[in-house]
């Protein structure tokens, strides 16, 4: 196993829209992170990746880039950036940004241009064709609604946008685009930024010809994840870029297989350093967006065993529970009522005792809820507003089991503003915060946690020390034990001698725990528990959502 600075890494996201306000514009900005730094010191985190702060008219919050090479006026200056990245470094931190190259905003001179007229010199830049019969080019669909295609009078043409409609997909087919994205990605490099998070990086090859889709909930997918000659690309992308600083770069899939993630995330490091793999966000998915289902434990635990062994060896993982997209770990995968502190250590116990590179999203330090708000109005984030509109206002859905489906699985559970302490208003923002504050923000903010010495942030600090502290948690190998058992999470890691055994309860309940036979406590130790007086390891009763973790040295 080849040892590299990124792999023992912790990493905390920040939605910088979130994080902190400093000037009371309501809105998050780079001076509020700056201000933040020793907080995030404090907690252990080794690299902060900075969700998109490059200009944009923010349809999708950032995720539609105007310019690529300037900071977005809400967050701040340029100067104000490279502030930011001095005071990182100072802190012995990394900075890592998100690059946002399958589309642009359709507000990018690029895309300005390329509407312009047919023999425009940016045409080529992205993907136009010629209706079909009246209708679109072909019958794909946007992840965000309706179809991916948008028609424009200009030159009587559609362009693709499998996102929104102000989301225009980049043509990588076009040598002249990776060009310009590869002489964007330097820029920032050569300041001293220390790697990407690449956003939907498994789709930027399409398929030619466009063919239609099979039906089905997203229709054309099969024609552009993973598509013909996205490996040929990255590996360009690698080449001429990647391999010519010491960064650590995260693709983002957006579905895709195991099998392709094994080359996208390869030890010999010719295309990425890892990668987001989705399929455990789609588990808990019903028959639609926004309902759901109880996911059974051994489903859960075959999704993450698999993809520990199936890269051992061969790739490295990234382990995150959640991230701006998805609703809070502790409403989702543990109880955010009465046992949120325990069960919120247990879920990091586990992630922080894989093999991977964790990633901590904002505030999950604190076990952070989703949010309930009652009134559609209250929620911002264009995904939810484009199916509404759709699916409700224009469809048939009952709007209570769609707002109870929003509940679990909206993407704004993870974007309401960071709850700093118990004041007005969170202590982010002594404006009017973009988007509400979670009321829950009284009993559950970072001064309360801060003050509080059996807090989930003390917690989450002691296991982010257990860890550095124990290269067999980085880099052991996974074996695990019952995979049945639909109450306890029971594995093994093994590495240069040293040995952890990892014991999960994953229930409100007491379980009873047998120590597997292959497994002999001699000369182990408790290393870390989420519970005071956790015994020897042994057979026997586990206390609700109990985590412990022994270790042979
Ligand atoms: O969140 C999802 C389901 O609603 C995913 O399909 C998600 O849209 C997909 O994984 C891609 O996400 C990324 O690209 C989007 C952006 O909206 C997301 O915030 C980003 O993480 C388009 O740039
Ligand atoms: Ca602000």
């Amino acid at each position: 196993m080849k040892k590299a600075w990124w792999k023992e890494a912790i990493v905390y996201q920040i939605y910088p829209r979130s994080f902190m306000d400093s000037n009371g514009d309501g809105i998050g900005d780079i001076p509020g992170i700056i201000s933040k730094l020793d907080y995030l010191k404090e907690l252990g985190i080794d690299v902060v990746w900075l969700c998109p702060c490059f200009k944009s008219p923010n349809d999708d919050n950032g995720y539609d880039i105007s310019d690529y090479r300037d900071i977005m006026d809400e967050f701040g200056t340029m100067d104000d950036f490279k502030e930011l990245l001095k005071q990182t470094h100072e802190r012995g931190m990394k900075l890592l940004l998100d690059l946002v190259v399958n589309h642009s905003s359709d507000e990018h001179p690029w895309f300005v241009e390329s509407r312009k007229s047919k023999d425009n010199p940016y045409r080529d830049y992205y993907i136009w064709r010629d209706g079909k019969d009246g209708k679109e080019p072909n019958n794909w669909t946007s992840y965000f609604y309706g179809p991916a295609w948008k028609y424009d009078e200009a030159t009587d043409q559609y362009y693709l946008h499998i996102f929104s409609t102000k989301q225009p997909d980049l043509n990588w087919e076009n040598p002249t685009v990776r060009h310009e994205i590869y002489d964007m990605m330097k820029f920032w490099l050569d300041m001293g930024c220390d790697g990407f998070r690449m956003d939907t990086v498994n789709i930027y090859s399409k398929t030619p010809g466009l063919p239609d889709g099979k039906p089905g909930e997203n229709i054309g997918e099969e024609y552009f994840q993973d598509g013909p000659r996205i490996h040929e690309f990255l590996q360009e992308m690698n080449r001429e870029v990647l391999s010519k600083y010491d960064i650590m770069t995260v693709g983002e899939l957006t579905g895709g297989c195991i099998e392709e993630s094994l080359q996208y995330a390869n030890n010999e490091g010719t295309e990425l350093g890892m990668v987001f793999q989705s399929e455990q966000n789609l588990m808990d998915c019903g028959d639609k967006r926004f309902s759901y289902r109880k996911v059974p434990l051994s489903e859960l635990k075959v999704c993450f065993s698999k993809w520990q062994t199936y890269f051992q060896g061969r790739a490295w993982n990234s382990l995150y529970w959640t991230n701006h997209d998805q609703p809070r770990t502790v409403s989702r995968r543990g109880n955010d009522k009465e046992y949120r502190k325990e069960s919120q250590k247990m879920l990091y116990t586990m992630l922080l005792t894989m093999q991977g590179t964790p990633y901590i999203y904002q505030e999950e330090e604190i076990g952070m809820t989703n949010v309930y708000f009652d009134n559609i109005e209250d929620y911002d984030d264009v995904e939810i507003r484009s199916y509404w509109d759709r699916y409700v206002v224009h469809g048939d859905e009952d709007p209570e089991k769609t707002l109870d489906g929003i509940h679990y699985r909206a993407r704004d559970n993870a974007r309401t503003p960071m709850q700093w302490d118990d004041s007005e208003n969170a202590g982010f923002t002594t404006g009017t915060p973009w988007l509400k504050v979670n009321p829950n923000y009284k009993e559950i903010n970072i001064k309360e946690a801060l003050e509080d010495e059996n807090s989930i942030f003390h917690y989450m600090q002691r296991l982010i020390r257990t860890r550095k502290e124990n290269e067999v948690a980085v880099y052991g190998d996974f074996i695990e034990y019952e995979p049945e058992n639909e109450e306890l999470y029971l594995y093994e890691r093994n590495f240069e001698g040293k040995k952890l055994f990892v014991v999960l309860n994953f229930t409100e309940n007491h379980a009873q725990f047998h120590l597997p036979e292959a497994i002999d406590p001699e000369g182990s130790r408790l290393l870390i528990s989420n519970y005071d007086e956790t015994p020897e390891l042994q057979s026997r009763q586990l206390r609700p959502y109990e985590a412990a973790v022994y270790l042979w040295e």
